[in-house]
């Protein structure tokens, strides 16, 4: 049975992606070549639900349990300003911007993890802080050196890139390549009015 490694995301806008990739270029060229893995431009989206590896032919099922609860939320607005560090500024891993407001992503998310729970996957054992990652600090790069690229990232910290309208998820395929992940888009689940996702 073929099985794929799938994770249920928010898309962002065309424009909202272009602002993004200015900002990585800006602040990748102030830390070490190599200390970073930077999010290619097509592969922006913010992450609602992991799922790992599941058998392909579960893909549907996933569509329909999130067509039943998706259909319910109405389309909102997000704000992406600010960025920050996981899992601190002194050992950084993962580079992210801010999303607000928490409230209703977070809503959105649980609703996600609710159906997905309905079908068999394991709930989150941590609350969803909601964030769009943008690069991640190569396992290489010595702890002495971490701190350095945390201070680049909050000194180069932006305002507001911009607002993003959530009226859809996608349900996306993961293939890991030596190269970095090519996502594939499988589904799009609409919210109670949205329209069409946006093109990438
Ligand atoms: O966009 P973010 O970084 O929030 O970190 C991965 C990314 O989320 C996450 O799934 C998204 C698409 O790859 N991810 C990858 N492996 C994971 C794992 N084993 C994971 N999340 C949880 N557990």
């Amino acid at each position: 049975m073929q099985t794929i490694r799938c994770f249920i995301a928010v898309d962002i806008s065309p424009e909202i992606k272009d602002r993004i990739s200015s900002l990585i270029s800006h602040v990748a060229s102030q830390v070490p070549r190599g200390s970073v893995r930077w999010v290619e431009r097509v592969n922006l989206h913010l992450t609602l639900k992991f799922l790992g590896e599941i058998q392909s032919v579960r893909a549907n099922g996933i569509q329909k349990a999130l067509d039943l609860v998706l259909g319910a939320i109405p389309a909102f607005d997000l704000s992406i300003a600010g960025a920050g560090l996981f899992p601190s500024a002194r050992k950084p891993r993962i580079i992210w911007l801010g999303i607000l407001p928490a409230h209703d992503v977070s809503l959105l998310a649980a609703k996600v993890d609710n159906a997905m729970q309905s079908l068999g996957f394991e709930p989150e054992d941590r609350p969803f802080s909601p964030h769009l990652t943008i690069g991640r600090v190569s396992r290489d790069v010595s702890e002495s050196a971490l701190p350095a690229i945390a201070e680049v990232v909050l000194k180069n910290q932006p305002g507001e890139i911009g607002m993003i309208r959530i009226q859809a998820v996608t349900l996306y395929r993961s293939d890991l390549r030596p190269q970095g992940p090519i996502y594939t888009p499988l589904a799009h689940v609409q919210l109670a009015d949205g329209k069409s996702p946006n093109p990438c």
